[in-house]
């Protein structure tokens, strides 16, 4: 690494459909539109990373399903891939984004190193990975020692901190660096897509996710049926997932003239812009990639005010938070939105430059790149056990909280 030069960054998430999968090829996207070496190790190449970008190269896991193992292992052939990729490409960083079992891999990648060719580690953590894997006694311990080890830590949102301060034995720090969203042009007109979807005068409901239990589909289905008058809305959902097991529901709350469904969407901005509003039910959300992606089309969104989507979300601003998953409030909200379109675009357009100046990637890509930056600049952190644990490090100030 030369100071202030190019750096040589390899980057690791989930491939699939997932908000943490989406920031780390954005992020690594824009990396490399700066003048990094940008290699991502991952089982596919992530779903959103064009083949042909410049400064990216993608190194595929190999996984062998050998008769022996009854579950196939991944964290050990990623790790040797990660060690492989840090030696070849002398990586001054590796970016873990997720932590299971993503940053465990990585202090393994990195002990099988000689110290000279150890890549510092970065790593981030998105959601789950704290808040319900930190909770289970078969992870946690394993998620604490890789965030101890780890050279920094990054959480995508100061709820996201808390709770893994008070959830693992970690006592930090964790660096607060929010998600960011650089939407690509859509590809289609909006008359296209609108005539794609069958939609005429009627206001567009958007939901997008992948549709996990946590997203309370449930919930999104009985906060429709409640919108009234039934014709001056649909609901297009954009599903990062089968839709299927809630067809049943959809019907039965006479909402299949209503519901729009389009799974797998790649160029989910051609959507996005025919959008009036986006509707999330989710029962937790770290942060909500969704909310932000509907910002930068000026579109307001409704949302259950839980963890993360505060920080997001200004209630009144941005859109309208309701404070539980109750289907008659969210209702309300939204009807009170498609009957006040001056007051819905206004809130669009203070989406939108909310989304512009906090969570844009010139906002956050360099916050990223200091990080890096100064990660290297510092000396590789000691082994898991001399610091970090609650238990050892009385020094932090911080006390063991629940
Ligand atoms: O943590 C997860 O459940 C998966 C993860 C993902 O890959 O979509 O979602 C989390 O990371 C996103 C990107 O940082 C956030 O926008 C989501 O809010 C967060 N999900 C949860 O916290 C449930």
């Amino acid at each position: 690494m030369t100071s202030g030069g190019p750096l040589s960054i390899g980057i690791t998430c989930y491939p699939t459909v997932g908000g943490s999968g989406i920031l780390a090829s954005t992020l690594g996207l824009e990396l490399a539109h700066r003048g990094h070496e940008v290699h991502f190790v991952s089982y596919e190449r992530p779903f959103r990373l064009p083949g042909d970008a410049p400064r990216v190269h993608f190194h595929p896991v190999a996984i062998n399903d050998y008769g022996l193992f009854k579950y196939p292992d991944y964290t050990l052939p990623l790790s040797v891939e990660m060690a492989k990729v840090a030696r070849a490409h002398r990586l001054d960083v590796l970016h873990v984004h997720y932590a299971v079992p993503h940053a465990t891999a990585a202090i393994l990648a990195r002990s099988m190193l000689p110290a000279e060719l150890q890549p510092r580690v970065v790593t981030t953590l998105h959601g789950t990975d704290t808040t319900l894997l930190g909770r289970d006694p078969g992870y946690g311990p394993a998620i604490s020692h890789a965030l101890r080890s780890s050279d920094a830590v990054t959480a995508v949102s100061a709820f996201l901190e808390r709770e893994t301060l008070h959830l693992l034995d970690f006592v930090g720090p964790i660096e607060i660096i929010h998600n960011f969203s650089k939407p690509r042009s859509p590809l289609r007109s909006p008359d296209a897509v609108r005539a794609e979807l069958g939609v005429e005068d009627e206001l567009l409901i958007v939901h997008s996710s992948n549709l996990r239990p946590l997203k309370r589909i449930d919930l999104l289905l009985e906060t429709v049926a409640r919108i009234r008058p039934r014709d001056s809305f649909r609901l297009l959902v954009l599903a990062g997932g089968s839709f299927a097991p809630f067809a049943p529901r959809m019907s039965r709350l006479g909402l299949s003239e209503r519901v729009i469904v389009r799974e797998d969407v790649q160029d989910v901005e051609d959507y996005l812009q025919v959008a009036d509003l986006a509707l999330i039910t989710s029962e937790s959300e770290s942060f909500c990639l969704s909310i932000l992606e509907s910002m930068c089309f000026a579109r307001p969104s409704v949302a259950v005010g839980v963890g993360g989507i505060p920080e997001l979300l200004l209630d009144g601003v941005t859109g309208l938070l309701t404070p539980s998953g109750d289907p008659d409030t969210l209702a309300r909200a939204v009807e009170s939105l498609i009957q006040d379109p001056a007051r819905r675009i206004a809130m669009g357009i203070a989406a939108e430059s909310r989304a512009r100046d906090h969570f844009s990637a010139e906002v956050i890509v360099p916050q990223y790149e200091t990080l890096y930056r100064r990660t290297c600049e510092g000396p590789l952190r000691p082994p898991d056990g001399e610091r970090g644990s609650k238990a050892k490090d009385s020094s932090s100030g911080r006390q063991p909280e629940g």
